[in-house]
């Protein structure tokens, strides 16, 4: 055994496993800390024994580096942390750029690789022409440019946006292979600033017969989507910046709506009217694209609200786990109903499961970070997360979901979404050679 194998040995042998197949306690660390200071030899989790080389002055640190960028991006060293794009050459029809959430960490989606669906390419608006008007069902039709909507008291909130095609690959009979960025790369989460609907709305004044309204994009697919009235009541608003800079151009530069916890495609970008209306418009992407079709051939309508979700992004299809012993399970968990209560991890497929942390003060309708530490002893595994929401609201196991739902005849392409609202638990199976792949469990 070599020296790396011998510390963590000795490491590993002083963990306690609080659920099957290696799963340990959410606190390990922190406790471990407290244990280990008492503790007479050291010993290392991730060991590796200071070299020479390591104290000496690395090659970068004898000369002068390079100008700083008036806007900075990625590393080059980090290239890879990019979206992949549906439709790289923009053909006119729909495009999809997904978001490397494998490669990220933390709860935030930096701006470049916030995931984007456009209907028909980004249109090039120039804020200084863009009006956005308030109608119909009104006492008086408004209309406001980006300067006016700056006048008013700005609202900060973290919000993730998921498209409902997101996860629909999880629908195919058999597991498709593919990593967290295929199959659930429609979901990003940012801080979005913006003004409350409900104040403009208080200043064109609500018909009482209004019950529903219609948003619409400025651009060319003209996008529309009703939405009930109470949601401008509860927390929709107009964002105008993303995670503090305006908003990124295929997230709907220079205003768009944001309805927390709703299904992407509502949340209509390049915002240019909403209408006060007495019932719904059927629209195509309510009445046609986004309705969910049932396994007795019914379909759901008005599926609004993006349920309880998680997946686990590391370990995940396409990583390797290199050899067996410690490792930080990591994940992402939302509600379109509120915030996230907990997290359970199972390394056995089911059978037991732990709880993990959760990093920082869950967030309503925004991405929570769960982690958990983890021995893996060489054999196989199976990792699954189970998310609950404020409302006890749970993520259903594959099969109570499909029960429900249904699923497709056949393997469907990536890029299809024959159905929607995927959110059921996902697993992950880790081979004896340390490979990942999506398996139904
Ligand atoms: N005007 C307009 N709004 C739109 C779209 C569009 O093509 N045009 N796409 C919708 C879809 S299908 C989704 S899932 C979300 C995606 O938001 P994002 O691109 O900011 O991630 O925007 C929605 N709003
Ligand atoms: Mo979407």
């Amino acid at each position: 055994m070599g020296m790396r194998e011998e510390l963590q040995k000795k490491a590993v042998s002083r963990l306690v496993p609080v659920a099957g197949n290696g799963l340990l306690h959410r606190r390990e660390f922190l406790n471990r800390a407290l244990t280990f200071a008492t503790a007479a030899t050291a010993s290392s989790l991730v060991p590796t024994r200071a070299s020479a080389e390591a104290l000496t002055e690395p090659k970068w640190s004898l000369v002068n580096g390079g100008p700083i960028p008036p806007y900075q991006t990625p590393s080059k060293y980090a290239s890879n942390v990019v979206r992949t794009l549906a439709n790289p050459y923009n053909l006119p029809k729909v495009s999809q750029s997904r978001t490397p959430l494998h490669l990220l960490e933390g709860t935030f989606t930096p701006n470049g690789v916030h995931f984007t669906i456009v209907h028909a390419g980004i249109p090039d608006i120039d804020p200084a022409q863009h009006r956005f008007v308030i109608h119909g069902l009104v006492r008086q039709a408004l209309e406001w440019r980006v300067e006016d909507l700056l006048r008013y008291p700005l609202v900060s909130r973290l919000a993730f946006i998921e498209c409902g095609g997101n996860s629909a690959p999880m629908f195919s009979p058999t597991p498709i292979q593919a990593n967290v960025q295929a199959l659930h790369g429609l979901v990003s989460c940012a801080e979005w600033t913006g003004v409350p609907l409900s104040i403009l709305l208080e200043e064109t004044g609500i018909d009482p017969r209004a019950k529903w309204f219609i948003a619409e994009g400025a651009d060319a697919p003209h996008l529309a989507r009703s939405v009930p009235l109470w949601k401008a009541h509860d927390d929709a608003f107009i964002a105008l910046y993303q995670n503090g800079e305006p908003l990124m151009p295929g997230n709907g530069y220079p205003m768009r709506l944001v309805l927390p916890g709703f299904e992407g495609n509502m949340q209509v970008k390049y915002l240019r009217r909403i209408k006060l209306v007495d019932e719904p418009m059927m629209s195509y992407y309510e009445a046609q694209v986004y309705t969910e079709p049932l396994p007795n051939g019914k379909a759901y309508q008005f599926y609004f609200i993006n349920e309880v979700k998680s997946f686990i992004t590391y370990p995940s299809y396409g990583f390797k786990l290199p050899f067996p012993g410690l490792y930080q399970i990591s994940g992402l968990a939302y509600s379109g109903y509120g915030r996230i209560r907990r997290v359970e991890i199972s390394a056995d497929g089911g059978k037991s499961w732990a709880k993990a942390a959760l990093d920082g003060v869950p967030r309503s309708k925004a991405f929570t970070r769960f982690r958990i530490p983890w021995h893996w002893n060489g054999g196989p595994a199976i990792l699954q997360s189970k998310a609950v929401d404020e409302f006890g609201n749970e993520q259903p196991t594959r099969a109570r979901f499909v029960a429900q739902r249904g699923e497709l005849a056949t393997v469907p392409s990536l890029m299809a979404f024959p159905n929607h609202h995927f959110n059921a638990v996902m697993s992950w199976g880790i081979s004896p050679k340390g490979e990942i792949a999506n398996v139904y469990a």
